[in-house]
């Protein structure tokens, strides 16, 4: 059975309301979002019918907030990050001759496909896959027991007080140490983000002193320097953040979630993902670019930007919003739009 929106938002009228209050809390709309869509998975085959494979709506796994970790769960998670950047690479040295680390080799596959998966039809599924192959990986080959958790960008810009940014040893470490530069160049080079107190080696956390090997390929924060061995060569550095409040305070907003989820940019799968993605000509970045632009630093770079951990509970986020989005519109939740070169480009 497949239901309308409208349906959808007739049998939970009283939550509806609070979301469709702009001015709401931004993280009081999205569990309202959540609940919607949960409410409206219950009403689709996708809720009820077991699959052949004995999934359902109430076996699925569950990603959490980083948040609501507890200090052991966190801990657990990092270790099995840790775990990745320590396992030798499994790609071959004639794709990624500079690849060292299992952890390299995801950074690796997103460099060489980095074309054709942003700005394309198959953005979000595509980085669904990855998302999940990491998660996977980081069960099957270091015993991670919980699950990928999520970065929930509502949270506001106060790093310091943030468990994910706060450079405590259960955080994804906070910022890098302060190198004076001039911001970075986001959105095909539309969007200026001033820098930050960081755009240095990461000073504190579980991920100080860490070594990523590729990239950067197009780094959009000022003082980077291309790899001279090729987007795939051996290139052996510290990770560089720039925690920036900028893309924070200007992207992620109630109005701009509401927009994607249920406003004038979530009628198609279309308008959704270019809305998410962003209109750089209009110097609107988006909730995506937002979140790396956030990072700076390693993660400013489209090719190369998971060699920052973070970039997992980032993109989490991104495919919870679009998780929502699939349940709010049952009918349109399996659309592609768009082809596989990045902004059509060439077509
Ligand atoms: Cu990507």
């Amino acid at each position: 059975m497949q239901i309308s929106l409208s349906a959808i938002l007739a049998l939970v009228g009283a939550s509806t309301l609070a979301v469709a209050s702009t001015e709401q809390n931004a993280t009081d709309s999205l569990l309202d979002l959540n609940d919607l869509a949960i409410e409206a998975l219950n009403q689709t085959d996708a809720g009820t019918t077991k699959r052949s494979n004995g999934c359902s709506l109430f076996n699925a796994s569950v990603r959490r907030d980083w948040k609501y970790l507890s200090s052991s769960d966190r801990t657990a998670y990092i270790n099995a990050v840790l775990c990745l950047t320590k396992k030798p690479s499994k790609a071959d040295p004639a794709f990624a001759p500079g690849a060292r680390t299992r952890y390299d080799d995801f950074v690796a596959v997103h460099i060489n496909q980095t074309l054709s998966i942003h700005g394309t039809g198959n953005f979000l599924t595509w980085h669904r896959y990855f998302t999940w192959a990491y998660e996977t990986a980081l069960k099957n080959e270091c015993g991670y027991k919980g699950t990928q958790p999520y970065w929930n960008w509502f949270d506001g810009s106060d790093f310091k007080s943030s468990p994910l940014f706060d450079g405590s040893a259960t955080s994804m470490s906070g910022d890098g140490t302060y190198v004076a530069h001039n911001g970075a160049l986001s959105g095909l080079n539309n969007i200026f983000i001033p820098s930050g107190n960081g755009g240095g080696c990461l000073k504190d956390g579980p991920f100080k002193g860490l070594t990523v090997n590729l990239g950067p390929v197009s780094p959009g924060m000022d003082g980077m320097v291309v790899s001279p061995t090729g987007a795939l060569g051996y290139n052996p550095r510290c990770l560089r953040r720039d925690l920036s409040s900028y893309p924070v305070n200007t992207w992620f907003t109630g109005s701009n979630l509401y927009n994607v989820t249920l406003g004038s940019s979530s009628g198609s799968i279309a308008l959704f993902q270019n809305e998410f993605q962003g209109r750089f000509a209009d110097e609107f970045l988006g909730m995506h670019a937002a979140g790396h632009f956030t990072m700076g630093g390693d993660a400013s770079d489209l090719f190369s930007s998971p060699n920052d951990p973070i970039f997992f509970l980032h993109h989490a986020m991104v495919d919870r919003l679009y998780w929502v989005w699939q349940a709010l519109h049952p009918n349109k939740a399996k659309d592609i739009s768009g082809t596989i070169t990045i902004l059509n480009t060439p077509p």
